[in-house]
This record gives C-alpha cells, sequence and structure tokens, in this order.
C-alpha cells in the first residue's frame, strides 16, 4: 500500500493513518525555544504548546558550606578499605543541602521541574472523516493533517517559526466559509485565561519553591487570523465561524532570561498579523533548511518503506530489511535537536528536548549530567549543527559559575565541579542520595564538549573565551587527585561510577569508590584538552606541566582477572552485570582513549564488557551501544544494536509492551519518552559511516552488511572543520569528497 504520497521522501517524513492518541504518536515541531506537540484530531484538535524556559524552582543555596570538612574522614576510611562506612559518612556529611531534586519530585521544591506551557484545545465538532493522513515532514519541518469531511476536503498545516517566534496552525478547505470551530487554553494550575479584543491570553507564575520568592511567570497569546467568517470571544473561547480559512498564531515566553516576555508574545502576533502566510511559511522553511539541509544519509527503501511509521516500525521488527529507516532515524536526531536547540536558544535540550505534556514531566524533564545532556548534543558536530550547540556551552559557562562555589565548599579546591543532576538554576551540589548523586566528573565530562567545538569549528576566539571554564574542569580533578595505597596511582575520592553498584563481601550494595575508571578517563581527557588548549592560546606553562605529570601518575586502564575492562580500580563484583550505564567505556566512546588499532588489548577487554552487559538496556544505552560497536569497528554488531533501539513500543497498549524502543512517532523510550536515545543513535549512526577521532578521517568504518548493497551520505563532519561525503556500493567506496 502507498500510504506515503510520491512527493514525500520516507527517509524524511514520519506519517500516520490517524489522529495521536497519546504524545509519543503527535508530531513535534519546535524553534530551539518553543516546541508543540501536535495530535491531529479531527473533531478535537489537541496541540500541547512548550516553551523551553517553562521551570518551576529558584536559584537555591544547597551546597553545605563546611562539607568539606567531613572530606579527610571520608577519604580515610576509602584509603582503609572501609568503603561502606565512608558512603555512609558520605550520606551524612556530603551531599546537597535540603531535599536536592526531590528524587525526580522536584516541581514544588527549589530544584523545579520543566513544565508544559499549555494545551490549545480545537473543537470542530462531531465529525466522521474518510481519507484521513498525518504526515511531518522533517525537511520542511512542517505537519499536514487531511481528511475529508461531508465531501469537503481538509488541510491543516503547522509549524513553529524561528523568524516569527510563533507557532502556527493553518486551516483551509476546498469549500469557502466551511470552517467553524472553537478554540481554548488550558493548563491545570498556575494559570488564567482572559480575553483581550479577539486574542485569547494564558498567564501565570510557577512554584518557585520557596514561599517568599515569585517563581517564573509565563505568558501566552493565541489568535486567529482568517479569511471570511467571523470571529468572537467569549468564556474564555475563541470562536470562528464560517471562515474561508484561518491561521491561528500563538506566541509566549516566560521571565526566566527576559523581563519583556509579555510584550514580545503580543509584538510577535502583531508582526505575524501584517505578513502574509506564504510569506511566513517560506521564511520558516529556508530558515529551517538552512540548518536541515547540512547532512543527508541515504539508504535504499524496503518494501514497507510508503507505509505509516508504525507499519514500517512493526515491518523491521519482524525482519524487513528497510534501510531508509534507518536514515529516517538518523533524519530525526537532527531534526530534534534544531528544533529543541538553536544557536540563539535560552536553554541546551533537556531530557525531552522541549516537548512535553505534563506539568510533573519524569526525571523533572533535567538535564542529567552522567551522560544523558552530553548524549543530547553527540550528533551535533559530526552531522553539521555544531552550531546548535551554543546553548550548552552558554549552559556550561554559567554552570561553573556556581560550580566553583559547590568545589570549595565540599572539596576545599580551586576549579569547578558538578554531580549527576543540574537544572537552569545553576544546581551543582552532590545529589540527595550519595548512591547516584556524587559522580563527581560531570563538569569535567561536559568540558568535552568546548574542546570538541574547537576540534571541529577551529575557532580560536570561542577556544580563548571557554579557556577559563576547561581549565576549571581540569583544576577541579587535579586539586581533588589522591594517591592510592597500592600502587601509588593518582585517583579521586570519594566518587563512583556512574549510578552503578558494586558488592564487597558480607556488604550490602555499594556505590562510593576510589579512582573508578570512569573518572580516570574523564581526568586524562580533560587534562589532555587543557594542555593542548592552553598551548594554542600559549598560556598556563607552568599549570599545564603539572597537568602532565599528574596525568601520567593516573591510575591506568586495567583489564580484569576475567578479561573485560574493569569499571572500578579493583575486579568487585557488579551488582547488576547488565547495567544501563557502561561508564568505563567512556575512553573508547566519545573518548578516544581505546581504539582497535592504538590499544588492541584494551578494545578486546572493551568488547568483552560489552558482551557481558548484553545487548539490552534503556533506550539511551542501546544507542550508546551503537556508538561504541561502531568505535570497534563492528559493523553489523552496531546494526544489530540499531535494530534493538527500534523496537516498536507503545504506552497503554495490551498488544505492545511498555519497553526501550521506539514509540509510533520515533521518540525513544527510555522508557518513558527520553530524547537523548533520539540524538545518540543518529550520532551512532554517523560514527558507522564517519570518524575522525584518531586524527585521520576513517570512512565507512563500521558499514553493516544491511546497508552494504549502495548508500551515500554527504555532509558529515570529521575534526579539523572537515566537510565529508561517500558513496558506496558492494561494501566499498565508489566516491568520497573530503573538503
Ligand atoms: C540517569 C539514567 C536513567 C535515566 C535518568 C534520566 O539517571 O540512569 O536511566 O535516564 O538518567
Amino acid at each position: 500500500m502507498l500510504f506515503l504520497p510520491l512527493a514525500l521522501d520516507p527517509s524524511h517524513t514520519i506519517a500516520f493513518a490517524a489522529p495521536a492518541t497519546h504524545f509519543t504518536e503527535s508530531s513535534p515541531i519546535g524553534n530551539g525555544r518553543l516546541g508543540a506537540m501536535v495530535f491531529g484530531g479531527v473533531g478535537l484538535e489537541r496541540i500541547v504548546l512548550n516553551e523551553s524556559t517553562m521551570w518551576s524552582g529558584s536559584e537555591q543555596p544547597a551546597d553545605r558550606p563546611e562539607a568539606y570538612k567531613a572530606l579527610p574522614e571520608i577519604r580515610r576510611l576509602l584509603l582503609a578499605g572501609e568503603n561502606a562506612k565512608a558512603q555512609t559518612l558520605l550520606q551524612k556529611e556530603f551531599v546537597c543541602d535540603g531535599p536536592g531534586s526531590g528524587f525526580a519530585n522536584g516541581k514544588d521544591l527549589p530544584f523545579g521541574c520543566y513544565q508544559v506551557f499549555a494545551d490549545l484545545w480545537l473543537d470542530f465538532g462531531p465529525a466522521t472523516f474518510q481519507n484521513y493522513r498525518r504526515t511531518l515532514d522533517l525537511d520542511r519541518a512542517v505537519t499536514t493533517v487531511e481528511y475529508q469531511q461531508a465531501g469537503v476536503r481538509f488541510r491543516r498545516e503547522s509549524f513553529v517559526s524561528a523568524p516569527g517566534q510563533a507557532v502556527f496552525y493553518r486551516i483551509t478547505s476546498d469549500r469557502r466559509g466551511s470552517i467553524s470551530f472553537s478554540a481554548a487554553l488550558k493548563r491545570a494550575e498556575r494559570a488564567a485565561v482572559a480575553a483581550e479584543g479577539t486574542d485569547l491570553v494564558i498567564r501565570g507564575a510557577l512554584n518557585s519553591g520557596v514561599a517568599e520568592v515569585t517563581g517564573v511567570r509565563y505568558e501566552g497569546r493565541l489568535r486567529a487570523i482568517t479569511s471570511g467568517g467571523k470571529t468572537t470571544v467569549e468564556n474564555g473561547r475563541l470562536r470562528v465561524s464560517g471562515a474561508d480559512s484561518v491561521t491561528l498564531v500563538f506566541s509566549g515566553g516566560t521571565s526566566m532570561f527576559d523581563p519583556n516576555f509579555a510584550a514580545l508574545a503580543s509584538a510577535r502576533l502583531d508582526r505575524a498579523s501584517k505578513i502574509s502566510y506564504p510569506t511566513i511559511r517560506k521564511a520558516h522553511v529556508r530558515d529551517h533548511q538552512r540548518f536541515y539541509r547540512r547532512c543527508e544519509l541515504t539508504l535504499p527503501p524496503g518494501p514497507s518503506a510508503r507505509r505509516t511509521t508504525p507499519e514500517r516500525l512493526l515491518a523491521v521488527a519482524k525482519g524487513e530489511n528497510d534501510p531508509s529507516l534507518s536514515a529516517l532515524a538518523f533524519h530525526y536526531g537532527r531534526y530534534l535537536l534544531i528544533g529543541s536547540s538553536r544557536p540563539d536558544s535560552p536553554l541546551p535540550a533537556n531530557l525531552q528536548g522541549l516537548w512535553a505534556e505534563e506539568l510533573h514531566t519524569p526525571w523533572n524533564g533535567d538535564f542529567h549530567i552522567d551522560i544523558n545532556l552530553q548524549m543530547n548534543y553527540w550528533p551535533a558536530e559530526t552531522t553539521g549543527l555544531g552550531d546548535c550547540t551554543a546553548p550548552l556551552l552558554r549552559f556550561i559557562e554559567r554552570l561553573s559559575e556556581n560550580g566553583r562555589k559547590t568545589a570549595k565548599a565540599y572539596y576545599n579546591s580551586s576549579g569547578w565541579v558538578s554531580h549527576v543532576i543540574t537544572n537552569p538554576w545553576r544546581f551543582t551540589s552532590p545529589g540527595e542520595s550519595a548512591e547516584w548523586g556524587s559522580t563527581c566528573t560531570s563538569a569535567a565530562w561536559l568540558c568535552q564538549h568546548l574542546w570538541e567545538r574547537y576540534s571541529f569549528s577551529g575557532d580560536v576566539e570561542e577556544l580563548s573565551r571557554v579557556y577559563p571554564v576547561l581549565k576549571g574542569g581540569a583544576q577541579f580533578l587535579y586539586d581533588i587527585l589522591i594517591e592510592e595505597p597500592k600502587r601509588g596511582w593518582l585517583v579521586t575520592a570519594p566518587s563512583n561510577s556512574p549510578e552503578n553498584l558494586y558488592r564487597l563481601p558480607g556488604s550490602a550494595p555499594l556505590a562510593t569508590a576510589m579512582g573508578p575508571t570512569h573518572d580516570m578517563q574523564i581526568a586524562r581527557e580533560v587534562f589532555a584538552n587543557t594542555i593542548a588548549a592552553a598551548k594554542i592560546l600559549g598560556v598556563d606553562a607552568d599549570f599545564c606541566a603539572k597537568l602532565s605529570t599528574a596525568r601520567a601518575r593516573l591510575a591506568p586502564h586495567q583489564i580484569g582477572p576475567d578479561g573485560r575492562l574493569q569499571e572500578w580500580l579493583e575486579p568487585y563484583e557488579e551488582v547488576e552485570p547488565q547495567h544501563r550505564h557502561v561508564s568505563h567505556l567512556y575512553g573508547l566512546h566519545p573518548s578516544n582513549q581505546i581504539t582497535p588499532q592504538g590499544t588492541p588489548e584494551l578494545a578486546t577487554a572493551a568488547r568483552k564488557t560489552l558482551e557481558r552487559r548484553g545487548d539490552d538496556g534503556t533506550g539511551w544505552s542501546l544507542a550508546w551501544k551503537v556508538n561504541f560497536w561502531a568505535r570497534l569497528h563492528d559493523g553489523d554488531r552496531a546494526h544489530r544494536l540499531l535494530m534493538n533501539f527500534m523496537v516498536p513500543t507503545r504506552v497503554n497498549d495490551p498488544e505492545v509492551p511498555h519497553r526501550p524502543g521506539l514509540y509510533p512517532n520515533l521518540f525513544c523510550a527510555c522508557p518513558p519518552f527520553q530524547i537523548d536515545g533520539n540524538f545518540g543513535v543518529t550520532a551512532g549512526i554517523a560514527e558507522m559511516l564517519l570518524q575522525s577521532h584518531t586524527g585521520a578521517v576513517q570512512l565507512l568504518p563500521a558499514l553493516p552488511k544491511a546497508w552494504a548493497e549502495s548508500g551515500s551520505v554527504r555532509g558529515l563532519r570529521a575534526r579539523g572543520g572537515k566537510t565529508v561525503d561517500i558513496t558506496w556500493k558492494d561494501g566499498k567506496v565508489v566516491r568520497s569528497r573530503i573538503k
């Protein structure tokens, strides 16, 4: 069945034969700040509206100012092998002050959470309809709903314009005067809706988590621009009757970074009202394609490629080879990044990008920085969206200011630190639980993104601006290293291997440890990057000499008794051998410390680690494993993981388990929806086709048999500012161009 019209490319289109019943079936659109999820209902349409700064909570002092006093005793216990006692003391003296993220229930705490902005409901009255089709065209960033009703063909299309800073929702039909509906803006709490002229306005303030402090204020405004018919407002509803065509325009914002947010929303509607719809649409498409068209992957379509997206997922799960579905997943990650993180976005993409339907988004919709936020940006440089990392870089710079205070309070050190969770309020204290909250290398991991930006762009001016932050990441780790007694290696203490637990004889599962492999890899990397940056900038020679000496003394990679890369300083038994975090392979990816050619023994050990971890995992974990296997140059295994990642899943469907995989709209299921996997898998596919982390440019390092026959990719990026196009046939490069 050819469901998709020939004008739409199955590698760039998500398609449905029915309206969404859940947001994981909706069409997400976004401009890096404003977002929407369009359900496409015929009688009753729901459009979830989002704005990336819609955060409760507020700046809070969450550090314990005297925590550093506990540090010597925690370290003494660790050095004496009393890890359980060290962890107990850590929990008592060395976690954040106050409730922290509230164990992911931060909505009404100072930590806060990311929240839905509002729902826009359009009521068209009871409806029977035929020939329904809903598409999301990634190339234009436009979602379209088409159907017939009583002989009339209706079409609705929607996008979020970056030039216009507004959501546009356009309704047309082939019979004059046939468009009638009412519109309402709703939010379950902290909202008042009022009519101003024929605009609907929704406004309120979120909970700051502190009684005396006003939280983030927000305002959104909806206007109907009609041709023909009548527009009225009554009882908080906007009514359009008998129109020929209607363009609904919504704009809004919050006070987080802009005191002028309310006036701006209004001005944006005024501007949109003065420009013709075709002009607005054209400007939007051109603006989106400026990013989207920089890179494209072409893989052959399978027999089901022109079916709906849920059918395609099912066909592939049953064994069909439809490489174009993998190309779609690749393009989708890029599309979502452009939609949630533009160069001028106020915040980086959060755990759900910026798409959320709830007041309390899972995990506070925050920024987890022991893998998740970093993964969001993995595809940026390699797929031509390096400039979309700008909001991340700004976020890191802001975070580092608070991180310097936290470094003093807990470690009495210079430089800056952050731990596992953070928010727009620059939370850098340890999390509320020592078990998962005290990983101390996230700041240095974030610093990797500062250096990567430079390795791809060669922009010395930018490097010089972010250098103090990068240096601060290195300074912190340098200051806190201590000598472990057995071999005299330098290690971090206290720390843990992100979120993983080990067992010591006779004790409950433990997290607190010295010098986990992950920390050592990160220290090695941030020291090396700082030394390289300082050299380019001609600064800090003395400090770099010290870094260099310390770097040589860091605990090295160790291969455990069973041949796996060891996760901790000692060959501890892990509590959950298939644990989702594979932090000790950081050296394999995203770092370049383990490579098949450069360190073959370590690569073999990494392979054994991956075998034991297995080919399952949460959505983002599967995506990471695609990257790992690509770095091990095992294209078929990377492809197997990709297929595991693309397993169809649904919310509330007795026939389909809610599990890691892809929802009908290709949102990644951790579960629940978490966007990191979408980004991670795009990065993984890029790694299968091009690698440059060793200094050399490697074409098709992990091409799987399933894609070998033919394909091409254009616009991938390699370090050193190179743009690479590759065409292959029968597994061999037939044409390539490096610019
Ligand atoms: C980390 C992961 C979880 C989840 C959360 C948002 O804690 O271990 O799986 O992805 O982040």
